[in-house]
């Protein structure tokens, strides 16, 4: 069986980069709460040395009790080492620009003076009794025989991980297989994977790196980081899980749309439409074909099940690709019968009004409605007359529409659903 996959995570150093992101003390406590709830092992944090502000959170994170073990994030200089340990943290993440284009921008050291300062930095931490990573920022825009070189003198020195960041986001899934196989090759310490989305692969190539032997991989939520930012947690989490869910064993899987829900907020986007797991539409399904066979087998066109990230299945039925399938299935949800020819009208209907415009939930329902007047005989109990908006709070479902008044309450039927875009009902299974 496959070991879980270790998660440093890095909304709290990586996501406070991304530009906009603010974090105030008591988001930082709100974020690492949940995360450990979440059950990640690390919490990679900004260098208590970077300012007085970091240095006062990474206090207060710590006083939390986490089970999670802060990390913090640091230069390879010794000041800023002896400052971090200060802090308390109970391990340093030390990093390096090792690429030509680093070396030459940045800080000028040949790969000898990054090795130099890098040892010694790793000696403080550990003399001090933590743990040590070293990170070779721009990994794979190095020389191979550089990386080596760096990575085989900072295993000898006693790192207990080796990262190898994407820092651009140029890596392709096998150019990530070939690297971490090659390093992992020649040094004793963990692998771990840090991965930029610049070019839309950080997920599959944090998953290629898992597969390459990476024990660790760095995430934060929602990618939120530089630019347009890192590995999703919660994408990582889906991808893990498909492939094999020992690899996310002790994970809150249904935890993931409360995380990327609260980063949202305090940093102020909305959370992607597209968002793994996450996004408004991710278990809903629109096409009659598809809809009538995820009614019989939802593997037919589901790969991950909704209910393991604690989310409702929906079927939408307001489009002009509709099928009878839905149809029947949402008046079903209303406590109605519709089936043979009132049901071909009814879907017909559906059809000719949402091909000529986007209907609201009330004008979909009055279409339904109109063509199954009879209630079922066997209304299955359940919420009905109320729905919600995505999992949200619920909205009094108040239908009026051919002169008629209708106020569903009471319904029996399967709960109902209306995505949150508050326009299309669907229903939930
Ligand atoms: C940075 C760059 C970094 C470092 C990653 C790491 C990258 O912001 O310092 O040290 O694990 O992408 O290379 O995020
Ligand atoms: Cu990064």
């Amino acid at each position: 069986m496959n070991e879980r996959v270790l998660i440093v995570e890095s909304t709290l150093r990586e996501g406070e980069q991304f530009a906009g992101a603010h974090f105030a003390p008591a988001d930082k406590q709100k974020i690492a709460l949940a995360l450990d709830r979440f059950g990640v092992p690390y919490i990679e944090i900004t260098s208590p040395a970077a300012s007085r502000r970091a240095y006062d959170d990474a206090c207060m994170l710590r006083g939390l009790g986490l089970r999670a073990r802060l990390l913090a994030h640091v230069r390879c200089v010794p000041a800023d080492v002896r400052r971090t340990l200060d802090a308390g943290v109970d391990g340093i993440n030390l990093y390096f620009g090792l690429s030509p284009l680093l070396r030459e921008h940045g800080h000028h050291r040949d790969v000898e003076g990054i090795i130099a300062a890098a040892t010694e930095c790793v000696a403080l931490v550990r003399d001090a009794g933590r743990e040590v990573r070293f990170g070779c920022e721009d990994a794979f825009r190095t020389p191979e025989a550089d990386l080596l070189r760096v990575c085989t003198a900072l295993d000898d020195a006693g790192v207990d991980r080796l990262s190898l960041p994407d820092t651009v986001g140029v890596a392709t899934p096998r150019r990530v297989d070939e690297l971490v196989r090659l390093v992992r090759r020649n040094v004793r310490a963990e692998i771990e994977f840090h991965g930029h989305d610049d070019s839309g692969c950080a997920v599959a190539n944090a998953h290629a790196a898992v597969e390459a032997g990476a024990r660790l991989v760095d995430t934060s939520v929602l990618g939120l980081g530089e630019r347009n930012g890192i590995t999703g947690l919660g994408a990582l989490m889906a991808r893990l899980y498909t492939t094999d869910p020992a690899l996310v064993q002790g994970y809150d899987l249904v935890g993931i749309r409360g995380l990327d829900r609260l980063v949202a907020g305090i940093v102020g986007v909305p959370v992607p439409f597209n968002a793994v797991v996450s996004g408004a539409n991710a278990f809903t399904h629109a096409a009659g074909a598809h809809t009538a066979a995820v009614l019989r087998d939802p593997h037919t066109y589901e790969a991950l099940d909704p209910a393991v990230f604690g989310v409702a299945r929906t079927i939408h039925v307001g489009h002009h690709l509709t099928g009878r399938h839905a149809v029947a299935g949402r008046a079903a949800a209303l406590g109605l019968l519709l089936e043979g020819a009132a049901l071909e009208q009814a879907t017909t209907a559906l059809k000719d009004a949402a091909g000529a415009r986007l209907l609201d939930a009330a004008e979909i329902d009055n279409i339904v409605i109109d063509y199954a007047t009879t209630p079922r005989p066997d209304p299955v109990a359940g919420e009905g007359g109320q729905s919600t908006y995505g999992d949200g709070e619920p909205v009094g479902l108040a239908l009026k529409d051919h002169g008629r008044d209708r106020t569903l309450k009471g319904l029996p039927g399967l709960a109902d659903q209306i995505d949150p875009s508050g326009s299309v009902p669907a229903m939930r299974l």
